[in-house]
């Protein structure tokens, strides 16, 4: 009688301790090291505590979560994002450089500091231009003691699915946007990896069920996933719980996650290989001899053979619009901000191609954007101080925002925004043009539309995205292949500028003031880091100016080839005239 008296007492007034909230730290040292995942190439690869792969971060749910980073890269800046996470609230945890913190310069120091309050499949990477396909990209998995799944499985494995090149990225950028590569051709990978490996077994016992967490934490390629002779159930998409949907093949772009329930066979009797196939329709070249393909394998009897993956006659990937969220939350139906995205590919008067959102290429601005709103009091709402080149859109509280986006690009991008999931109300098929609301295209808005954080626009085709701006902040809009970023296919959003500052004005901790310190950045006044008048924006950066009046793209082109002509031409012949005579 006692004992069950003491057990309501403990339920009534000890339940909520019951509720866990840790802190948990990680330590990361980060620093270049040597590291041959396909077997092809032992390149510089940036690792964390002299190690690579890097480690997965976990927490649970509610967790507060700590990451000292240390830069010991001796010869490049760097900083970490939380791919997914809404930091909400902390906006300054987020990990854009340039957008709401400064470079974290060699030998510099760094805490990221945020509770996590979603369940789900995450990442992380650097987010300093280009710099994540080095190797700084690895799982954040929340575990869910409430997990709608839970019962559901016995275990869980993480996958990742990433493209690889043996190229730094550092070279790699330089001559892709560049005068000799006029056309935005992207440097194709050189191979495909599945958790930073090839040709992964892993172990699979009889009977079970596994919840696999799968994520492509690539730079560029998407892949296509599949299980030889099992499907799939997925029932997460980017961090929000989906109906059970079964599937037996996936499409991940980069960025892109899917929890799978996989029920493993009750016989041992066969291995089964599983395979991972990039999209070649990204890439303008394919090399001779490139392997798309990753394989492993689920292993149910070691003694047993692997035995290679059967060829596939088409790739016929699950539609992700299918997707229905567990909580069934309904249709943004009214829309209180609209905002278009006309995408394209051009060059401008430097001869290389960029990235576009209604003519404007993203650059980076001298002060980060986080530090722009809250040194401007009540200008932070004019969207002007915030540069010509940051492609800024001023969102106010608690509103249905749209964003619709025209891509006028006979390419696949993946888009991603910062800080919310969007639902996805609309995406077209290829080759359709820009969108055009019509009554029947409305009226086939889903009930409950899939959300999710990346969502592939297809080759001249367009997307409707809506999302409730309920999370103040400086939010990017991007493409999530890292080339694309470099170019500036980038949009800012600057949500509730003026709740970011009751949030955290005066509140930016002494080591993310003292990173700007390092890198010698602004952290006060407009883009240009004018603080007096706040319209001048002088001196900001800016992107190169358009091609000349007269010249048209295909001209600078033309020109361009020919000149490269006769540049390699030359070079031929210098490397002929100094090769040694044989005898
Ligand atoms: C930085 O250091 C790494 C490792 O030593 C080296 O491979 C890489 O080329 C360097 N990068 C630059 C930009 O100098
Ligand atoms: C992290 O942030 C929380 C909430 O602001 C604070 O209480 C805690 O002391 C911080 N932890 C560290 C290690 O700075
Ligand atoms: C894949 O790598 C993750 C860490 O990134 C690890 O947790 C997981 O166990 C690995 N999966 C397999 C099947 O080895
Ligand atoms: C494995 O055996 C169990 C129990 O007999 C049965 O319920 C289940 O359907 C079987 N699974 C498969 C994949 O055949
Ligand atoms: C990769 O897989 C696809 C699909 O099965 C197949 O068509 C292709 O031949 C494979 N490539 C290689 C190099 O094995
Ligand atoms: C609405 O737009 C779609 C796509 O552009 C088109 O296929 C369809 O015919 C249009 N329907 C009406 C009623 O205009
Ligand atoms: C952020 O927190 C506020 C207040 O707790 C909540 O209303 C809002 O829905 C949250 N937004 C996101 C994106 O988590
Ligand atoms: C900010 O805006 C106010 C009101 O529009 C204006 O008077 C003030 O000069 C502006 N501040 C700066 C630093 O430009
Ligand atoms: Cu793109």
């Amino acid at each position: 009688m006692t004992f069950s008296l003491y057990g309501i007492f403990l339920s009534i007034f000890w339940l909520p301790s019951l509720v866990r909230s840790d802190t948990v730290t990680y330590d990361f040292d980060v620093g270049w090291v040597y590291a041959n995942p396909d077997g092809a190439a032992n390149r510089p690869t940036i690792g964390i505590n002299g190690k690579w792969p890097i480690p997965p971060i976990v927490v649970t749910k509610g967790d507060q979560l700590v990451v000292n980073v240390k830069n010991s890269l001796g010869n490049e800046s760097t900083s970490l994002h939380f791919h997914g996470l809404y930091q909400n609230g902390t906006t300054h945890m987020d990990g854009p450089v340039s957008v709401t913190q400064c470079n974290i310069a060699p030998g510099g120091s760094f805490k990221y500091n945020f509770t996590v309050d979603q369940p789900g499949t995450y990442w992380y990477h650097s987010h300093v231009r280009g710099q994540y396909p080095d190797g700084l990209r690895g799982p954040f998995i929340v575990k869910d003691p409430d997990s709608p799944h839970k019962d559901l499985y016995d275990e869980e494995i993480v996958l990742t699915f990433s493209d690889w090149y043996h190229d730094l990225m550092n070279g790699l950028l330089a001559s892709f946007v560049n005068i000799a590569n006029p056309s935005g051709a992207e440097p194709v990978p050189n191979s495909a990896l599945v958790n930073d490996t090839q040709n992964l077994g892993i172990k699979i016992e009889p009977g079970k069920t596994y919840l696999f967490r799968m994520i492509n934490i690539g730079a560029f390629a998407a892949q296509y996933v599949w299980f030889e002779d099992h499907t799939m159930q997925i029932v997460e998409v980017d961090g929000i719980y989906t109906e059970p949907k079964d599937a037996e093949m996936l499409y991940l772009t980069a960025a892109q996650r899917y929890s799978v329930l996989i029920t493993a066979k009750n016989s041992t009797n066969a291995n089964f290989a599983f395979v991972g196939s990039m999209d070649q329709d990204l890439f303008d070249v394919v090399p001779d001899g490139l392997n798309a393909n990753v394989t492993g394998w689920l292993v149910y009897d070691d003694t047993k053979d692997k035995p290679a993956p059967k060829e596939i006659a088409a790739f016929e990937p699950f539609d992700d619009f299918e997707l229905v969220p567990q909580d069934k939350e309904g249709l943004y139906d009214k829309v209180d901000q609209s905002i278009t995205l006309d995408l394209k590919m051009d060059n401008l008067g430097d001869g290389a191609n960029y990235a576009f959102f209604n003519d404007v290429t993203y650059v980076h601005p001298k002060v980060p954007t986080l530090y722009t709103v809250l040194s401007t009091g009540e200008n932070a709402t004019n969207p002007i101080i915030y540069g010509s080149n940051t492609n800024q859109f001023m969102l106010s509280e608690n509103q249905v925002v749209e964003i619709v986006l025209n891509n006028n690009d006979p390419g696949k991008h993946p888009f991603h925004l910062h800080g919310h999931a969007f639902q996805v109300v609309h995406r077209s098929e290829d080759e359709v043009g820009a969108y055009s609301a019509n009554s029947s295209i409305i009226s086939a808005f889903p009930k409950s539309p899939m959300r999710r954080d990346t969502i592939l626009v297809r080759p001249n085709g367009n997307i409707v995205l809506r999302f409730r701006s309920d999370n103040p902040g400086v939010w990017l809009f991007h493409c999530h292949i890292e080339w694309h970023v470099a170019s500036g296919l980038v949009a800012t959003m600057i949500e509730s500028p003026l709740s970011i500052q009751k949030q955290l004005f005066g509140k930016i901790p002494q080591d993310h003031l003292d990173a700007c310190t390092l890198s010698k950045t602004p952290t006060a006044g407009n883009a240009a880091g004018n603080t007096q008048n706040l319209l001048d924006l002088s001196g900001e950066n800016k992107s190169p100016p358009p091609i000349p009046a007269g010249f048209e793209a295909r001209g600078i082109v033309a020109l361009v080839f020919s000149c490269v002509a006769a540049f390699v031409g030359m070079a031929v012949i210098v490397w002929y005239g100094m090769a040694p005579m044989k005898a």
